[in-house]
């Protein structure tokens, strides 16, 4: 197949033209960060007052990195680099502690990441002939309207169902004949299993194409669900703090995730040392974005883990292609697509004063979904045979932890010491979920 472009000058730029435009977006990226009094005192720390002080590529090593918890001490506007009047949106994303983090965006940065996703959605090989579900979740989250705007600037006839009511998703998938899906890897497998289920045959469905991320998934269930639908899989990369989908994605080649280089500087660095690390080296993505206003972020430690393919794509992008992401050097879970730090659990449930000083979280897999239970050891006086006290007990305890993690866990109730205790560091977390 021919390989198709939606901007074919930048998505195919020579490595010094590439370099010279970078070098150019920095000087500008910098010299919009230090409008926020977060990273005027990191870089002024840094001897770096003004954009042109960045003199070639090479200047980035003196940038010092940005984490998580930076974005968190800055909430809400510590990042904020442009007037509040020329934010046109905010997503947010969850925090550590329960404090998230917020990326705020003008219109032109808005318009940027559209951009972005046109780019990735043509080189998938999809067109505006395409019918394209979308079945992530519209909201802060940013899945839903990332992919969203790319599609329609593209023409596509977009469904913006967003996520859940999977009777509903199908129905819609026959009805309007869709050709392109954007789900999470679990959610497309619970499809399958509601095809099954229901009785529906693959012949009443007209896909072609699954854009599948925001959690991470094994080559097999690529191609597990490729032959279940007979489709074609393209893996898709982003994080809220890079806008979202539409940093790397697959083209049609499906060997790796091209990362748009006019737009994201990508680095990966030893997570231990922070030293750079060479092509096919697996580390940290570290990723600056190039073309945000509202909130640039310098050197953004990602924690995400994957190398860099080596060798040039036969679609003749120039961009470089990211693996797989391979884990995490924290321990956030990734629970049906929804990011939950084991710290923002705890958070919940220790400020819940019938709760005593044990727990544990558990991950099971629930058909093709993921579910969490979150084991809380209760004092004993509780347990006076009295069912509703200890049900609404329960109940408080589910509503307060869906409020920090967005998603509901099952609560189970323990004696006090009846849950493992480790001698060493407490091992919270006991994941179950086999990777397929
Ligand atoms: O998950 C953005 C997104 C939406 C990406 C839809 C792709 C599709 P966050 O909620 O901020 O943003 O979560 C970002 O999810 O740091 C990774 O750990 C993980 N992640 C995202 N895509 C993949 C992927 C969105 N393809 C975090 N494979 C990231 C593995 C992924 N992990």
């Amino acid at each position: 197949m021919e390989a198709y472009y939606w901007n074919k000058e930048l998505e195919t730029i020579d490595q010094a033209s590439l370099e010279d435009l970078q070098l150019k977006l920095l000087r500008d990226t910098v010299q919009a960060a230090l409008k926020t009094p977060f990273y005027r005192n990191r870089l002024k720390k840094a001897g770096i007052n003004s954009g042109d002080d960045i003199r070639s590529l090479q200047d980035l090593q003196r940038i010092p990195f940005t984490t998580k918890d930076d974005l968190r001490e800055g909430y809400p506007t510590g990042l904020l680099a442009v007037d509040l009047a020329e934010v046109v949106r905010i997503h947010t994303s969850s925090g550590t502690t329960g404090t998230p983090t917020v990326i705020y965006h003008t219109k032109e940065d808005l318009d940027n990441w559209t951009e972005l996703v046109c780019r990735c959605i043509v080189a998938t090989g999809a067109t505006r002939e395409d019918v394209f579900q979308n079945t992530m979740s519209y909201g802060l989250f940013t899945g839903g309207l990332g992919l969203h705007y790319g599609a329609e600037r593209l023409g596509m006839t977009v469904i913006p169902v967003g996520s859940g009511n999977t009777r509903r998703q199908i129905q819609l998938m026959k009805d309007f004949k869709t050709t392109v899906i954007h789900a999470t890897p679990s959610y497309m497998l619970h499809i399958y299993s509601k095809l099954n289920e229901f009785k529906i045959p693959l012949n009443e469905l007209f896909l072609k194409k699954a854009y599948l991320g925001a959690e991470p998934y094994s080559e097999n269930t690529r191609r597990k669900i490729e032959e279940f639908f007979h489709i074609d899989v393209y893996n898709s990369y982003g994080l809220s703090e890079m806008n979202g989908p539409g940093v790397s994605f697959e083209c049609i080649h499906k060997c790796g995730m091209h990362t748009w280089e006019d737009s994201y500087l990508l680095e990966i660095i030893d997570p231990k040392t922070t030293r750079t690390l060479s092509e096919e080296h697996e580390g940290e993505i570290v990723l600056t974005n190039l073309r945000r206003r509202a909130t640039p972020l310098l050197r953004y430690r990602t924690r995400d883990l994957a190398f860099i393919h080596k060798g040039k794509c036969k679609c003749k992008r120039t961009h470089r292609r990211l693996s797989r992401i391979t884990g995490r050097t924290d321990d956030m879970l990734i629970i049906n697509g929804v990011n939950v730090y084991p710290s923002q659990i705890e958070e919940v449930i220790m400020r819940i004063p019938q709760v005593g000083t044990n727990y544990q979280i558990c991950l099971e897999k629930d058909g093709t979904l993921d579910k969490i239970i979150v084991k809380v050891e209760i004092y004993s006086k509780l347990f006076t045979g009295d069912i509703r006290q200890l049900d609404t007990l329960k109940a408080k305890i589910n509503e307060e932890l869906r409020a920090a993690i967005i998603i509901s866990p099952i609560v189970e109730l323990h004696e006090p010491g009846s849950l493992p205790v480790s001698e060493g560091k407490a091992k919270r977390v006991v994941d179950s979920r086999t990777k397929l």
